[in-house]
């Protein structure tokens, strides 16, 4: 195999942060509490992609969001892998120590791949903050302790299934329902749960994609419906698209997938396509890409909240510590752990009046659980530097 060209080691400019002696790459299966439909597919069992990094002083641990299968965006758990291993590890080993805000650069020349490289930043920030005993929400300038949650509802089969689904989420406290729709189970199923819970509940919808331009005047009748947004209808290209539907909708419409960057979300906010943005450290690249998204946005009045990848606890502690931001004004897809499984990898995330808790430790501030974690293993592969 060859491996690409990587800067001699030590190197100039990366005198600070830890020092990683083996990086671990764990898959794990983790089913899911019920089948979980998007536009897209059907996910049952969550495959998921872990960094654990073994530093000099301590460990790090990043969860990589990408899908088993590449539906959602280009990119799944395998070729996530195989880039760490061949191309983004080698870089990042090749520096005798390396601090997080340091990574992005260092991996810029590797095109795409945001998942992947999100995943060994979130590891990189795990170490260093350890290491200096604060916390990522301390680190990404947090000022809440609690976060409102919502909760992101698959598609199925019936409507009266998805109305018994929707109650019990209420009945939990969830503060925010987001529907999945695609075209054909859409309008009706949206007026059924409002006219059974009513004007008062906080109710949105997410397309994955799936509309096209002409949809248009059909997208149209689901104003009526007093959606807080409609999320990602157009395929991510489509920004001059989304303007235009924009001007036709009352609807607001929030980007997803089309939000891969700062910059982007900034032109996107310019044109019109959105009028709010969710916001995945996963598919930016990073925690600190999601954050400055996060500045773009509260600096044009655009309000935010965080997007969920159906994490485990590791990516979930993340994200709470990220929309305990000033700018994430809405109810985010952070669910409790038992929203995705029977039993989570670190201690689970539990709702509380509709709200999770901001980790307050070191790093991500939560223990991985090793014996779930080797339970659910499926794979390993170890990186060392040279
Ligand atoms: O589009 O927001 C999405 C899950 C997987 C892939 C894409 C999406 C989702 C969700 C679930 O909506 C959010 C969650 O609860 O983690
Ligand atoms: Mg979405």
């Amino acid at each position: 195999m060859a491996l690409p060209a990587t800067p001699a080691s030590p190197v100039p400019g990366s005198g600070t942060g830890p020092r990683v002696e083996a990086v671990q790459l764990i898959r794990i299966a983790i089913p899911l509490v019920a089948p979980f439909r998007t536009s897209f597919g059907v996910e049952t069992v969550r495959d998921v992609l872990l960094v654990h990094l073994i530093g000099g002083d301590g460990d790090g641990w990043g969860e990589c969001v990408a899908m088993g299968e590449p539906m959602y965006s280009s990119e799944y758990a395998d070729g996530a892998q195989q880039v760490m291993e061949r191309h983004l590890l080698p870089r990042l080993l090749a520096r005798e120590r390396l601090t997080a805000a340091e990574l992005a650069g260092v991996l810029a020349p590797v095109r795409g791949h945001p998942m992947a490289k999100a995943a060994l930043e979130m590891a990189w920030l795990d170490l260093e903050l350890r290491a200096a005993g604060r916390s990522l929400a301390e680190r990404l300038g947090a000022v809440r302790t609690e976060v409102d949650c919502g909760v992101s509802v698959g598609i199925t089969d019936t409507t009266e299934e998805l109305l018994e689904t929707v109650a019990g989420y209420l009945e939990e406290g969830y503060r925010r329902i987001k529907l999945k729709i695609e075209p054909g189970l859409d309008i009706d199923r949206v007026r059924a749960v409002r006219e059974r819970f009513g004007p008062e509940v906080l109710l949105q919808v997410d397309a994955n994609a799936a509309y096209a331009l002409e949809d248009t005047e059909h997208l149209a009748r689901l104003d009526e419906f007093g959606l807080v947004l409609i999320e990602q209808p157009l395929p991510e290209e489509q920004l001059l698209g989304h303007a235009k539907l924009a001007r036709r909708l009352t609807t607001p419409i929030c980007l997803d997938e089309s939000i891969i960057s700062a910059t982007v979300a900034a032109e996107a906010i310019e044109m019109g396509a959105c009028s709010i943005v969710n916001i995945k450290p996963g598919r930016v690249g990073g925690y600190l890409e999601a954050q400055r998204i996060h500045d773009v946005c509260a600096a044009r009045g655009v309000p935010v909240w965080c997007g969920g990848m159906l994490e485990t606890g590791i990516g979930r502690a993340a994200n709470l510590a990220l929309a305990a931001l000033p700018g994430f004004t809405l109810p985010g897809d952070t669910s409790a752990s038992d929203r995705y499984f029977h039993e989570d990898i670190t201690a689970p995330f539990v709702l509380e009046a509709g709200r999770l808790r901001v980790p307050t430790g070191p790093g991500l501030g939560v223990e991985v659980r090793r014996e779930v974690v080797d339970a659910l293993t499926t794979r390993r592969s170890i990186v060392r530097p040279g």
